[in-house]
């Protein structure tokens, strides 16, 4: 574990810094471990949860769910939409997965151990927050420490570790920050590992997974003007994707960020970003699961993403309220390549510098239209270009139809151009003193991903929809457009707080694979089930069709006295197609989860309900298959051991109840204990410990 030893180091290096550091007189850890709500976001960042995928984060917000596909690969959803229709910010910045299948879904380059907030947006996303919201957005926060007030330089730090059984992982982050009046410094170091999770009826393979980060940040300010670097570096070792064809090798990141803020004056400020990122990924078919006898069949898949961005908004309070006005352009380059180990003749280019590039403006007004009633409403304005190269491949030299379906890619205009008008508006009347009532409008658009245009050989990089269909892309798909109406209340009286909300969501122009109508495709396909004796389904197209999506989501919480609470969420959405009778893939079943906490100076602990209906509402198109339902428990508990030591455990799935989360995909590996195409079963009782420690 060379990777081990530098942890090992930097974490020296910081420990002997502290010992001569002055002790902060630090906030007190908050205990409360659940969600807490704005009107605006919904702010995760406490929530006790051991996963080393910061996605399963979410599941404490109202409305969100995860897409997962291994143990590092989760894929937020949020009201029945997933993938790229979620915007994911990390300090504002955004980042395109190297994976073609979204390995790397953006939030998984978020370090939980080193975040300052993870808020979920509630409902509509301001046009401000990011380019393209059409299903919402998430906005992580990283921790850069903060500015002191004299010029010598105070240093603290803070020191993370969990453990947890169900699958042997552990978790180790160090976070030292040094700084003064003018200049601030963080070091980071998380490493993390596991073996294959246990399920009541055996072991999920491949689900072992590994992890290294190391992160620098440099602030400098003087009087309005504050400069902030930033370098992160991330490399998942190799890690399995059981719902996935292949496995993680590797994604190795490099992370830039350069950002700036000038206060012109106490009500006017100026933020420039400019940042990007390097991702290098490799995947396989052979080395964590089990080989295909057939030598002919292995499969290696390089892929690269090349992502940088800017962002320049100026903000002004007045008044009344506050503007926002901004411009932003975010580009991002993707290559993908197929090979063979054994067989050195065997290639496919997959993505030939597939280019997707986003430039918008935007204007935003948040106003106060008197003491009990607020608005905010903004447009944005977006130009997506994208473009890919030439391909070719080994069976496009050898079998007719891929030999058209190449052709006919190297001929098209493949160069394409969106322009895209966002609008919003929200606005809140409070109605005495516990009632604000909620109404939300908007207009939003999401044009097509690179997969989704130009995946030009029907194979199954999907950006992660692990429905077991081969796809092609459409180059001349049309952006989504969708309609939004949400309405809802946040209560607040006494020991009770409620926030319902109803939304619905016309989405014209849904990109949904349908049967595909390209006899080149769908011969390739039967060709290939000849040839290795396989029985794949004909391949799916990217098409755009009608959707709907419409639900409700509330979260709630009931302080029994001065130490006992009752909190839960609940979620219902419906994904449905409106162009023919059918439901859209993948969607979250209804759920809720009830927790009873007791709180105490120093200490807290919680036992927790988690229901999941049946999902009986799959969609035809992709063959999905129904799940049954089923509840767990969970236990956990939180000690202040001292001002700065916390200390919490906690035991999930107490009854190692066996289920199947329905946002699982379905077993793609050899296992003798879960049948190929059968959906990956959740993980069994998980007792895990977690130590915070602040210096
Ligand atoms: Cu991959």
């Amino acid at each position: 574990m060379p990777n081990f030893r530098l942890y090992l180091a930097i974490a020296a290096v910081c420990a002997s810094l502290s010992a001569r550091a002055q002790h902060p007189n630090d906030q007190m850890e908050e205990l409360v471990v659940t969600a807490t709500h704005s009107t605006r976001t919904i702010d995760v960042t406490n929530a006790l949860v051991i996963s080393p995928d910061v996605a399963q984060l979410l599941k404490e917000a109202p409305g969100a769910s995860v897409n997962s596909n291994g143990p590092l690969t989760g894929i937020p959803q949020y009201r029945g939409m997933y993938g790229p229709r979620i915007a994911t910010a990390i300090d504002g910045n955004q980042l395109a997965p190297s994976g073609p299948n979204w390995m790397d879904p953006p939030i998984s380059y978020v370090a939980a151990a080193q975040l300052a907030s993870l808020e979920v947006y509630r409902g509509i996303v301001p046009v401000s927050v990011a380019q393209e919201s059409i299903g919402g957005a998430i906005d992580a926060r990283v921790e850069k420490g903060s500015f002191g007030d004299h010029s010598d330089f105070d240093l603290n730090g803070r020191v993370m570790s969990s453990v947890q059984s169900v699958n042997g992982g552990y978790n180790l982050n160090t976070s030292l920050y040094a700084s003064n009046d003018q200049h601030r410094l963080k070091l980071a170091a998380l490493t993390e590992s596991g073996d294959n999770a246990a399920f009541p009826g055996g072991q999920i393979l491949p689900t072992q997974y590994r992890r290294d980060r190391y992160d620098v940040g440099y602030g400098f300010r003087s009087g309005p003007h504050t400069l902030q670097l930033d370098y992160g570096n991330s490399d998942t070792g190799q890690t399995g994707t059981p719902a996935l064809p292949m496995d993680i090798r590797y994604i190795r990141g490099d992370l830039y960020n350069l950002g700036y803020r000038f206060e012109a004056d106490p009500d006017t400020a100026v933020e420039l970003a400019l940042y990007g990122s390097e991702l290098r990924h490799s995947m396989d078919n052979y080395h964590l699961r089990q080989a295909p006898a057939s030598p002919a069949d292995w499969r290696r898949n390089t892929a690269r993403s090349d992502n940088a961005g800017f962002r320049l908004q100026a903000t002004r309070d007045d008044a009344t309220g506050t503007w926002r006005a901004g411009t932003d352009g975010f580009d991002s380059t993707h290559d993908s390549d197929i090979d063979n180990p054994n067989n050195p003749m065997f290639f496919v280019v997959n993505f030939n510098s597939a280019e997707r590039r986003v430039l918008g403006a935007y204007l935003e007004r948040q106003q106060e239209l008197g003491a009990d009633w607020k608005t905010e409403f903004g447009l944005r304005y977006n130009r997506v270009s994208m473009d890919a190269g030439k391909v070719d491949g080994t069976p496009a030299q050898m079998m007719p139809p891929a030999q058209m379906l190449r052709d006919e890619f190297n001929n098209a205009r493949r160069s394409q151009n969106d322009d895209n008008i966002d609008l919003f508006a929200k606005t809140w009347l409070q109605t005495g003193a516990n009632s604000s009532w909620y109404l939300g409008l908007a207009r939003k658009n999401r044009s097509p991903s690179y997969q989704e245009r130009y995946l030009w050989l029907p194979l199954e990089a999907t950006g992660g929809l692990a429905d077991g269909y081969t796809y092609t892309g459409n180059i001349e798909l049309d952006p989504e457009t969708s309609n939004q109406v949400e309405f809802g209340l946040d209560y607040a009286s006494g020991p009770l707080t409620l926030s319902p909300r109803l939304f619905y969501n016309r989405v014209d122009n849904y990109i949904q694979g349908t049967p595909s109508e390209s006899a080149p495709a769908v011969m390739f396909v039967a060709m290939m089930n000849r040839m290795n004796g396989t029985d794949n389904p004909p391949p799916l197209q990217f098409n755009n069709v009608d959707a709907r999506l419409y639900g409700f989501d509330m979260d709630w919480a009931l302080q029994l006295d001065q130490s006992w609470a009752l909190s839960g969420i609940v979620n219902y959405v419906r994904g449905e197609r409106d162009d023919i009778d059918d439901n859209l893939y993948r969607i979250a079943p209804p759920n809720a989860t009830l927790r009873l906490g007791y709180a105490r100076a120093g200490w807290s602990a919680s036992v927790e309900g988690v229901v999941y209906a049946a999902q009986n509402q799959v969609s035809a198109t992709n063959d999905e298959q129904k799940t049954s339902g089923y509840g767990i428990v969970n236990l956990s508990a939180t000690w202040q051991a001292t001002t700065d030591l916390q200390l919490a455990a906690g035991v999930d799935n107490v009854f190692d109840r066996e289920y199947r989360d329905h946002l699982n995909g379905y077993n793609r590996a050899a296992n003798p204990d879960i049948a190929r195409g059968e959906r990956l079963p959740g993980y069994g009782i998980n007792a895990f410990a977690r130590a915070i420690y602040r210096f």
